[in-house]
């Protein structure tokens, strides 16, 4: 598996699939959320209102993932996932976010994708602590995908402290 750390804004990447920090609502947000809908223009908002809500208000529970269209976007398709809301680590926010990215994998491994691209999921808004979060990211990567899986997975830190941590973590574990 190939793990590629960038330091980019998420929307101009050319991966197949770009991933959302989302909420549950799946209706836009802040932060990253923001500049892809923004990006990607009003027909993404539209898809993702067309996405059935299991109850009201939540399209997609925590953990979980969702793939629309990537419109206006270089991505063909934007894959929408919901990160935990850091609580201090003892509300299960780790599994929570470890169902993050290997719901979002399973998503771009079952349409086929060569590459995807992933934010830091929670570690904006959300207030997860980058220094956690970044193992739990890549050891859910990691077990998710057999070694000689093809496609590429893309790391977009959106400033040169979390490329670091990702750059130290990939060494630590080689
Ligand atoms: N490209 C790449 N990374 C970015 C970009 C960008 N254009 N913009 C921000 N980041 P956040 P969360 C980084 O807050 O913590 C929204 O309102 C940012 O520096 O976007 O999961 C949603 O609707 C940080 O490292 O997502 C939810 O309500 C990372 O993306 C809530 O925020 C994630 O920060 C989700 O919070």
């Amino acid at each position: 598996m190939a793990i590629q750390v960038v330091t980019a804004d998420i929307t101009e990447l050319n991966a197949d699939a770009i991933v959302n920090a989302a909420n549950p609502t799946l209706l836009g947000g802040g932060g990253v959320d923001g500049a892809i809908h923004r990006a990607a223009g009003p027909e993404l908002l539209q898809a993702c209102r067309a996405l059935p809500q299991l109850t009201p208000g939540v399209r997609c529970p925590t953990g979980q993932a969702r793939i629309t269209p990537g419109f206006r976007l270089p991505a063909r398709y934007v894959i929408h996932t919901v990160g935990p809301v850091w609580h201090g680590g003892t509300q299960g926010e780790p599994a929570l976010l470890a169902g993050c990215y290997e719901n979002s994998v399973a998503l771009a491994l079952a349409h086929d994708l060569d590459s995807i691209a992933f934010p830091a999921i929670s570690c904006g808004v959300y207030g997860y602590p980058p220094e956690l979060a970044v193992p739990v990211a890549l050891l859910s990567l990691r077990s998710s995908l057999p070694a000689d899986a093809a496609i590429q997975i893309v790391i977009c830190c959106f400033g040169e402290a979390m490329a670091s941590l990702w750059h130290a973590a990939l060494n630590d574990a080689d």
